[in-house]
């Protein structure tokens, strides 16, 4: 096969959200030996992306029958996540899963990220550290090893199995008047700085990831939302449409409720 040139971002990984519906008219028409070989086919091709460098590749049991199952695929390439999402759709035989839901999004720093800058300057107004003291640069140390960390588990993150997962796509308001692109930055920084505190108040409980798709997809974000719990799902979601730039600026799109679940518990749980 020809091998065509990679198609890279800048930095960080593309993802493809993609939800799939089964078609047990279809399955119930197979044999024992072709419904063994279907699952096999899939389990090797799962292996095999899970086996590429710097690539996640997670499965859901979806809840509701907005869909019955949904992969998600981080890798840097393009190339290779469109091939793999193309072998995953038809990897249990042609017919037997059909697109449901899809996302293209793309990790992405974010641009509201206290600089370095920004930190030594509170150093200095709120603990009167002077920027030769030793103090200083201890803390400031701490503070690039900190953002370095936070940076890469935004751009390459290495996402957890927890049980429960919640996808949706969101927007940020462009009406007259209320137009979140026709604030200046501060103020959108500001009014993130809000939302990043409610945020740390769920650490432990949720772990989200925000992925970029303007240009890329209907709307501008994709939130992949990880929990133990369905309640901290509810809760979360909940107390941010109070928070300043939920309550003035989000638009949803549909939600989806999934459980991460081992490849044979899944296909056990979709009576495969
Ligand atoms: O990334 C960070 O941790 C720094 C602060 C931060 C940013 C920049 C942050 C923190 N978010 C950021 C950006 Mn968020 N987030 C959402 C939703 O349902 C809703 O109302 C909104 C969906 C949730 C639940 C959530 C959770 N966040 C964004 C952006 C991009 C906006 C932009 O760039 O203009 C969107 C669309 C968005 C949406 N956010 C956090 C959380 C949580 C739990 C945190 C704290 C993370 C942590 O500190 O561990």
């Amino acid at each position: 096969m020809q091998t065509l040139p990679e198609i890279l971002p800048t930095e960080g990984r593309h993802v493809l959200h993609l939800c799939f519906r089964v078609e047990y008219s279809a399955w119930e028409l197979l044999n024992k030996s072709s419904r063994i070989a279907a699952k096999t086919a899939l389990a090797d091709l799962v292996r095999e992306i899970r086996g590429t460098p710097s690539t996640q590749l997670l499965h859901f049991s979806m809840v509701t029958p907005k869909a019955d199952l949904c992969f998600m695929l981080l890798t840097p390439d393009l190339q290779v996540a469109d091939a793999f999402a193309k072998r995953l759709a038809i990897a249990l035989g042609p017919d037997i899963l059909t697109p449901t839901f899809s996302w293209f999004s793309m990790t992405e720093r974010s641009e509201y990220t206290t600089s370095d800058q920004e930190y030594a300057l509170t150093l200095e107004a709120e603990e009167k550290l002077t920027p030769e003291s030793p103090a200083f640069e201890e803390k400031m140390q701490a503070f690039r090893t900190r953002i370095a960390k936070y940076l890469k588990d935004r751009l390459e993150p290495n996402l957890p199995d927890w049980p429960v997962v919640c996808l949706y796509p969101m927007s940020k308001r462009r009406a007259p008047g209320q137009n979140w692109y026709a604030l200046d930055f501060e103020a959108r920084k500001k009014l993130m700085a809000g939302h990043a505190r409610v945020g740390r108040t769920y650490s432990g409980r949720i772990l989200q990831l925000i992925t970029g798709s303007t240009g890329l997809d209907d709307e501008e974000w994709f939130v992949t939302l990880f929990a133990k719990t369905t309640s901290d799902i509810k809760a979360i979601v909940y107390e941010m449409r109070f928070d300043e730039v939920s309550a003035q600026f989000a638009e949803f799109g549909e939600f989806f409720i999934g459980l991460q679940l081992p490849l044979d518990a899944l296909y056990d749980r979709l009576m495969l």
